[in-house]
């Protein structure tokens, strides 16, 4: 596992600048811009950038508030890359080849993202971290105390994971969902347990499945360490429930509920996904895990013989690429029968790469973009679709080759990371 805690939080009494020399060997280099007339607390860490992975190892720093943060970082690659934290300020070019010191003064509590900074390559938008600053006032510190050991969580993984959510029938004929957001430890499948957020403690969060026109009523809790909220993705509802921090409603802080209520419309693939507890933390919560899928049939629906719904995420700094929670060959595969008409729902719950889904051995078509219908006429017939993060896409082909067929994303890294699934007929008999 490469997330790794590292809290500090003893106290060194008062710092001067002016007492400290540093010593310039090698390829160390010292930053001394922006340097704090005094801080009570400091921590020296070494981070290094896992070697053409696109990675800071740690990913996760936890420091007091106040505190004086020295990272000392290692860029083994042959290309540069920068560090930089906007909050604070922070914003440093890490030559290749080289170890470059970073200091700032964590000044206000939060999680904030540290990021590359320096365009680097194919990983350049995944490679970030989380720095945690703790105040020393808040429950949280308590909470987090609690928690920074991971085995207290429980682990899950989609085995244990209900597909649809279930609901119940309001008097006022409103259908009432209850959800949560919930901390535990997720396995993927391949072995490796990562620590993550999910909407009711699975990864994705269950699909919920309405009516056009239905009322929904979502009772939501908050129960992460952190603030965060619900977005209804792709769904023309009332601005109040539009789910966006500081814009349509205050952060869900720890431990509250927040009731969401709306009429779903359009029909359609739509999503539901956390928009975090401001702008800069929402690519961190989804990738932890808050999205799951939210289909709004129509009134006249009719069902075609096989469906299924993928919700297309990312762990780019596990290197963790899964279809509905799962990494092949954990993944479901689709089960048909020859004549079948198959459906499926593809959504990009990711925060930063697309993924190119293509199918062996069958052409599908595309009839749904963002969930709207595509009119017969205008109907691609594709192999391959590229799916962009907050997409969604609806393909049917006909099971009319009977075989074993993969159904996987074609960026290969991706592939390689777990995004694979098959189309399996039944009774078929033959391949290796
Ligand atoms: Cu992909």
């Amino acid at each position: 596992m490469i997330q790794k805690h590292v809290v500090l939080r003893a106290l060194f009494g008062l710092y001067v600048v002016a007492g400290f020399a540093f010593v310039l060997t090698g390829t160390v280099q010292v930053v001394s811009a922006a340097l704090p007339q005094s801080a009570d607390q400091e921590l020296e860490l070494d981070v290094d950038i896992i070697k053409n992975r696109w990675q800071w190892d740690p990913d996760h720093i936890t420091v007091g508030e106040g505190t004086l943060v020295r990272l000392n970082i290692t860029n083994d690659d042959d290309y540069d890359h920068g560090f930089a934290v906007s909050e604070f300020g922070v914003d440093q070019r890490l030559p290749a080849n080289s170890t470059t010191t970073v200091e700032f003064v964590a000044s206000r509590a939060g999680d904030f993202t540290f990021f590359c900074s320096v365009y680097c390559g194919a990983g350049h938008f995944g490679q970030r971290g989380t720095l945690t600053v703790l105040s020393d006032d808040s429950d949280r510190v308590a909470y987090e105390d609690g928690i920074t050991a991971e085995s207290d969580l429980p682990i899950r993984s989609h085995k244990d994971s209900v597909e649809r959510l279930g609901y119940t029938i309001a008097e006022d004929g409103v259908k009432e969902f209850e959800l949560s957001a919930d901390h535990i430890m997720w396995d993927y499948g391949d072995g490796h347990v990562i620590e993550s957020w999910g909407y009711n403690g699975q990864l994705p969060g269950p699909e919920i499945r309405v009516t056009e026109g239905d009322t929904v009523r979502i009772s939501f809790t908050n129960k992460l360490p952190v603030a965060t909220t619900v977005h209804w993705h792709g769904i023309d509802l009332v601005n109040p429930m539009d789910g966006v921090p500081g814009y349509t409603q205050d952060p869900i802080e720890p431990g509250e509920t927040f009731v969401y209520e709306f009429v779903a419309y359009p029909a359609g693939t739509r999503f539901y996904h956390t928009h975090g507890s401001h702008h800069g933390d929402e690519a961190q919560q989804m990738d932890m895990g808050l999205a799951g899928a939210f289909v709004v049939e129509p009134r006249d629906y009719q069902a075609p013989d096989v469906e299924k719904t993928w919700v297309l995420t990312e762990r780019i700094r596990d290197g963790i690429f899964p279809i509905n929670g799962a990494v092949y060959p954990e993944t479901d595969p689709i089960r048909v029968v020859e004549g079948d008409r198959v459906r499926v729902r593809m959504i990009n719950a990711g925060s930063a790469t697309f993924h190119p889904m293509h199918l062996h051995g069958h052409q599908f078509k595309v009839i749904s973009v963002d969930g709207n219908p595509v009119p017969e006429a205008a109907q691609l017939t594709r192999n391959t679709l590229p799916i962009l993060p907050g997409e969604t896409y609806d393909v049917e082909f006909i099971a009319d080759n009977p075989g074993l067929w993969l159904f996987h994303c074609h960026e290969l890294n991706h592939a390689a990371g777990g995004m694979i699934s098959a189309v399996i007929y039944d009774d078929y008999i033959g391949g290796h």
